[in-house]
């Protein structure tokens, strides 16, 4: 016996039938779309983690409003699953797509836009192949800026292919199609209207589209929902109560940095300081804004022996330095992703923190901090080369 009673009236909605249930004991009513559709998305194979979920939040935000105006409510977001990332170097960690979970709090992310996991949906579809009605392939246009001006557009081109899904060997594709795009994402939804009938639609080279609103309310809301998961920030948290004494996530125990190194060391030297100058740059920052603190926490992707030398140039000049080295257990349990976000996560309860000019790591980094309500001058601060400019970097600061 139902504690309440449902009424279902069918909606006439496009060309898509909808269903209103509407409770009888508080009159509230929503809409649930009976036929459900979906978007798939994946990047450019070489970019990095931060970026990949920058990416993500275009695509949310863009899905988020579209169900906000009421129209296409029943297209869905598939999440692409973590799969062989460049820079995730651990041996045992290749090869095995995982999902966002692993990561994030997908509950949470549901709460702004309407996403599902890859294996949520072939567990909808009984695990029989995905066919994939149309891939369009993003690529750029030769000249973004013709006749001085960047006008957005798309046109159907040639020359691309796409051997993606993941892994995975149950998706299959009808048609591929190569579209030479350059504007906002919303405009993805020309190319979706041109077959209606399409169910399964998947953009590669995701990327290419640009953010709807970039560093506005929706903005934010989109990234405060990408919560991460648990397990993660407890381990965070553990390393911050043992190490750099503190049980708040406002700490003042410590100073922390991103000293990203490899190959944004290697392909940006003009950015990226010497050992000598970042321990330098880092004494100068902590004189500057609080001469008591003499814990440093380095989140890098540098080589062991370069992190023991910065250490010992820290050292030198009287700070105590500390940095995650997760064990076989936390790489098996957390995997490469999960290390760098308990690194991001430590970077961002700090006093402090000087980040990587241009490094997505950092930029995720002075969200959190921004999230968590850090006076945005001790979160956008960055290092600088040894000689020649250093520009400040951009506040891109929290919107409510
Ligand atoms: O995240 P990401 O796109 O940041 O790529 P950038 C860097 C990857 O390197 C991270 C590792 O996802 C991590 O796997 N990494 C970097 C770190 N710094 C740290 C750290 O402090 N701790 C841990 N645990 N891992 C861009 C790339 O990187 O750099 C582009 O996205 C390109 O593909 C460019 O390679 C040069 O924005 O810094």
């Amino acid at each position: 016996i139902f504690k309440s009673f449902l009424f279902l009236t069918f909606l006439a909605f496009g060309k898509q039938e909808s269903l209103e249930i509407c409770e009888v004991e508080n009159q509230s009513c929503h809409k649930e779309v009976s036929y459900e559709k979906y978007i798939f998305y994946d990047v450019n194979p070489p970019e990095g983690f931060n970026l990949r979920r920058d990416v993500y939040m275009r695509f949310a935000i863009m899905m988020a409003e579209a169900q906000e105006s009421g129209r296409r409510l029943s297209w869905r977001l598939v999440l692409p699953p973590w799969y062989n990332l460049y820079h995730w170097k651990s041996s045992t960690t290749k090869n095995v797509p995982l999902p966002w979970g692993s990561f994030f709090d997908v509950k949470s992310m549901q709460s702004f836009s309407p996403i599902v996991e890859l294996y949520d949906l072939f567990n909808k579809a009984k695990h029989n192949p995905v066919i994939i009605d149309r891939i369009y392939v993003l690529q750029n246009f030769a000249d973004a800026f013709e006749n001085g001006e960047f006008v957005e557009k798309w046109e159907v081109s040639s020359g691309c292919n796409y051997d993606g899904f993941w892994g995975y060997n149950n998706i299959t594709a009808k048609e591929v199609v190569c579209i030479n795009f350059q504007g906002k994402i919303s405009k993805l939804w020309e190319l979706i209207g041109l077959h209606p009938q399409d169910k399964y639609i998947l953009f590669a080279h995701g990327e290419i589209a640009l953010h709807d609103a970039y560093g506005t309310k929706t903005y934010w809301d989109c990234r405060r929902s990408m919560k991460f998961n648990d397990q993660l920030v407890q381990r965070a948290e553990e390393f911050i109560s043992k190490y750099l004494e503190c049980s708040t996530k406002m700490c003042n125990t410590y100073i922390s940095v991103h000293w990203r190194r490899q190959d944004f060391a290697r392909y940006r030297k003009k950015d990226v300081p010497s050992i000598k100058s970042t321990a330098q740059q880092i004494k100068k920052a902590v004189n500057h804004f609080n001469s008591y603190i003499h814990k440093v926490y380095i989140a890098t992707d540098a080589a062991i022996s370069s992190l023991r030398d910065l250490e010992t140039e820290l050292t030198h000049l009287g700070f105590s330095v500390y940095y995650y080295v997760p064990s076989k257990a936390d790489i098996e349990k957390f995997r490469d992703g999960g290390v760098a976000i308990i690194d991001q996560i430590i970077c961002s309860y700090a006093a402090y923190f000087i980040g990587t000019h241009e490094s997505t790591f950092s930029f995720r980094i002075q969200e959190e901090r921004e999230i968590l309500g850090h006076d945005s001058s001790s979160t956008f601060n960055r290092f600088c080369p040894d000689s020649g400019p250093c520009e400040r970097p951009s506040k891109w600061t929290i919107v409510y």
